[in-house]
C-alpha cells in the first residue's frame, strides 16, 4: 500500500478512523477501502475500544468512489468491487457491538454518503452536504444508500435524492432526519470526541444489544420484535453494568460502568 489512506488512533476507549486522501476529498480507491475494511474490523474486534468516530481529513468527508480508478476503467466489475470492499465495511459498522459516530465534516457523496449514513449517530458540520451522486454518472445508489435513505427520510425524499442527485445541505439533512445533530464547523471534531468519550464511559454492552434490537427491526413483526427484546433484555439483565447502574441509582452516586 503506497499511502496511509486511512488513519486510526485510539485514546481512552475511543477509536478515531479518518479517511485520509484530502486532495481528492477522500475519494474511495482500492487502497483506502482495503485499509478501511482492516481498520473497521480491528476496532470491532478490540474489546477495549468502546466507541468509534469516523471522519474525513481536510474539507470533505468523502467524495465517494474514486472515479479515476473506478470499475469503469478497471478489471473488476462494480458489483465485485462493492461485494469485496464496501459491503464488509458497511455491515461491520452496523453490526459491531459498540456505537459508531460519523462526523461529517464536509461533502459526503456517493458511497461516501452511504458510509456517513451507516453511523449509529450521524453528526454534521453546518457546512457539510450530502449528495447521491450516482445517477449523475449513470450508476445506481450503492453501499447501503437505498437501504438507509428510505428508512431515514421516507420514500418520497429517497427517490428524489437518488434520481435528481441534488446536493442536500446539512440543515436540510437534519430536517429530513438523516442527521442527529448539526454542529458549528469549528466545533464538530471536539463534539464528536466528547460524545464518543461519554459513550465509552457508559454501559456499552447495552449499546451493543440496542444495535442488535434496532438493526433490521423494520423487517420483523411486532411479535418477533417483542421476543427479540425479551431475549436481549435477558442478556442485558445479566451484565455487571446493569447491577452497577441499579446500585448507583439506589445509593444516589454516579455509576462506574465497565462495559461488561
Ligand atoms: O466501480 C465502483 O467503484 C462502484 C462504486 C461506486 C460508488 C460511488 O460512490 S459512485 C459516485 C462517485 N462520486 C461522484 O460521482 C462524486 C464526484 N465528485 C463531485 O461531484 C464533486 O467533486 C463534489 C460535489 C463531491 C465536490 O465538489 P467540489 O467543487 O467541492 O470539489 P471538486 O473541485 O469537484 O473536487 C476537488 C478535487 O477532488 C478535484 O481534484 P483537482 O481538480 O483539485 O485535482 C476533483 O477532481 C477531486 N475529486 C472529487 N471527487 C472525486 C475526485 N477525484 C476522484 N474521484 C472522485 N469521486
Amino acid at each position: 500500500m503506497s499511502e496511509q489512506a486511512v488513519l486510526c488512533s485510539v485514546d481512552n476507549g475511543v477509536a478515531t478512523i479518518t479517511l485520509n486522501r484530502p486532495t481528492v476529498l477522500n475519494a474511495l480507491n482500492a487502497d483506502l477501502m482495503d485499509q478501511m475494511k482492516e481498520a473497521v474490523q480491528r476496532v470491532a474486534d478490540d474489546a477495549s475500544i468502546r466507541a468509534v468516530v469516523i471522519t474525513g481529513a481536510g474539507r470533505g468527508f468523502s467524495a465517494g468512489a474514486d472515479l479515476s480508478s473506478s470499475s469503469a476503467g478497471g478489471t473488476s466489475t462494480a458489483g465485485e468491487t462493492l461485494r469485496k470492499r464496501y459491503h464488509p465495511v458497511i455491515e461491520n459498522l452496523r453490526g459491531m457491538p459498540k456505537p459508531v459516530i460519523t462526523a461529517v465534516n464536509g461533502v459526503a457523496a456517493g458511497a461516501g454518503m452511504s458510509i456517513a449514513l451507516a453511523g449509529d449517530i450521524v453528526l454534521a458540520a453546518e457546512s457539510a452536504s450530502f449528495l447521491q451522486a450516482f445517477s449523475k454518472i449513470g450508476l445506481v445508489p450503492d453501499a447501503g444508500s437505498t437501504y438507509f435513505l428510505p428508512r431515514y427520510v421516507g420514500d418520497v425524499r429517497a427517490r428524489a435524492m437518488a434520481i435528481l442527485a441534488e446536493k442536500i445541505s446539512a440543515a436540510d439533512a437534519h430536517a429530513y432526519g438523516m442527521v442527529w445533530k448539526m454542529i458549528p464547523d469549528d466545533a464538530l471534531q471536539d463534539e464528536a470526541q466528547k460524545l464518543a468519550r461519554h459513550l465509552a464511559s457508559m454501559p456499552t454492552r447495552a449499546y451493543a444489544l440496542i444495535k442488535q434490537a434496532l438493526n433490521g427491526s423494520t423487517e420483523r413483526s411486532l411479535t418477533e420484535q417483542l421476543e427479540l427484546e425479551a431475549t436481549l433484555q435477558d442478556q442485558a439483565g445479566k451484565t455487571a453494568d446493569f447491577k452497577e447502574g441499579v446500585a448507583a441509582f439506589l445509593a444516589k452516586r454516579p455509576p462506574n460502568f465497565q462495559g461488561k
